[in-house]
């Protein structure tokens, strides 16, 4: 947990929110192993808009722990499928 919220800061800076650019470097640096890269703009976008629940524009810790919940659940089933 706490390197989860150390790896989200890391790449928020001092207002803890995640701006698109931020997102995008944190998934492909962080969760490459278990998200396709983003590299296209139109995924980017679909991913980040799922996530902004608030419509601001930028994804606060709450935000992204949704997404850290998903790409928990999908390793949880490819890890019983691997069995
Ligand atoms: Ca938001």
């Amino acid at each position: 947990m706490v390197n989860i919220i150390r790896v989200f800061h890391s790449y928020s800076g001092e207002n803890c929110k995640l701006k698109k650019k931020d997102l995008k470097e944190l998934i492909n640096s962080q969760m490459s192993s278990f998200v396709k890269q983003v590299q296209d703009t139109h995924t980017l976008d679909v991913i980040f808009s799922d996530l902004d629940a608030n419509y601001d524009r930028e994804i606060d810790f709450s935000e992204f722990a949704a997404l850290v919940a998903m790409v928990t659940s999908a390793c949880h089933v490819s890890f019983h499928e691997m069995q």
